[in-house]
């Protein structure tokens, strides 16, 4: 690992000698790594990312959007006066040409960015009030998103959020089985499907089609935000690599499926699993705290459905990735992304049941 960071690390525009490298697993698709220099004997982190360019196929376009959100971001923060902006905000590192990426001998294209000390992320919740933090930041992103410099934002996914996109590629795994696990996963299957149509019918009850396209994260999931580690307080919005257009619903609807319980995305033991309405309920002010008036009132109330809208697209997005072998999430153990689904699957069923205490939350914060 040393080599290969020691000569990419030449390549961006860091000073000082590159000392060690470290590994850090996080994420489903990129490959990302610390490598550590001295600067005038001191240290300093550099994350370094391999870009997934089967999932991100352009990585100028992606990394054209990065740099406009980062650079918005610290516009932002100028406005409001903050001084520590480059803790606050992701800060791409340019290689020596000047492009905020390179290409390596091997054809590998990498980033770097500023490795936020004194931060630390988690991918399972630990109570109401970091509920509250994480969907504040998020909502608060949405809001700074809001004014962003024309052009739009390039989609570096499309149909990214499209749950009948999504459908329809898992019944297209489905009926290619190419990997011939189709037959074991026939319950799952039919549950899915089941499910597609009960939040189908739920979307277009609060008339989800008609909401406003707004610039979203897309992948609020807990790990996506770095909290300063020794206050707990937001500190850093990270991956931006979906920020495009969307609803709401797509970043409320992440938070609650990964905020409203304690568990991990691919917990074995279904009968651990809790819909804690405690933490809807700070998500669901977070959120709206953040969002500040950035929302419309059928906004606000559309988010009801957010989580199982995002809880059934990830469920099938993990059915699909199980039944083409396992190509585009990244698994350490075989089976993983059954798992994953299962356990999304099941939270969804949780969802349903707590539903009544939901929609009572969010009538709260509607009224204000
Ligand atoms: C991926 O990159 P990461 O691990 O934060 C995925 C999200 C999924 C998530 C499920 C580009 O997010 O859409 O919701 O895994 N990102 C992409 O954990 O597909
Ligand atoms: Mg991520």
């Amino acid at each position: 690992m040393d080599d290969f960071l020691r000569s990419i690390g030449r390549r961006f525009d860091i000073p000082g000698r590159f000392l060690r490298g470290e590994s850090l697993g996080r994420g489903h698709i990129h490959d990302t790594f610390v490598a550590v220099f001295d600067e005038n004997g001191a240290e300093r982190r550099y994350v370094k990312q391999r870009l997934n360019t089967r999932v991100f196929t352009d990585p100028a376009r992606l990394m054209d959007n990065v740099v406009r959100i980062s650079e918005h971001l610290g516009r932002k923060l100028a406005e409001r006066g903050v001084r520590d902006r480059d803790r606050r905000r992701l800060v791409v590192i340019r290689a020596r040409d000047g492009r905020p990426f390179c290409v390596d001998d091997n054809g590998a294209s990498w980033r770097s960015f500023r490795y936020q000390e004194g931060t630390r992320s988690r991918d399972t919740i630990d109570g109401p009030e970091q509920a509250y933090v994480t969907a504040r930041a998020f909502g608060a992103f949405a809001g700074q998103m809001s004014d962003l410099p024309p052009p739009p934002l390039a989609v570096t996914i499309p149909h990214f959020h499209d749950l009948e996109h999504r459908r329809a590629r898992l019944d297209a795994a489905i009926r290619a089985d190419s990997v011939g696990r189709a037959a074991a996963v026939t319950a799952e299957i039919e549950q899915a499907r089941g499910e597609y149509e009960c939040v189908t019918a739920a979307l277009a009850a609060v008339g989800a089609g008609e909401l406003p396209r707004r610039i979203v994260h897309n992948d609020c999931k807990l790990d996506n935000l770095l909290l300063d580690a020794e206050t707990g307080e937001a500190r850093c919005v990270i991956d931006l690599d979906t920020v495009m257009g969307g609803t709401v619903l797509c970043d409320f609807g992440e938070l609650v499926r990964t905020g409203t319980c304690a568990a991990s995305e691919d917990e074995r033991d279904l009968g651990a699993l809790r819909f804690d309405t405690e933490l809807f309920d700070a998500l669901a002010r977070g959120y709206v705290a953040g969002a500040g008036a950035l929302l419309s009132e059928p906004e606000i109330h559309a988010l009801l459905v957010a989580g199982p809208s995002l809880t059934l697209e990830n469920a099938i997005r993990f059915l699909t990735d199980h039944l083409e072998g396992d190509v585009y999430f990244r698994i350490h153990r075989e089976g993983q992304n059954l798992d994953r689904c299962r356990a999304q699957l099941r939270r969804l069923e949780l969802q349903a049941e707590h539903r009544d205490a939901a929609r009572a939350a969010i009538e709260r914060v509607a009224r204000g």
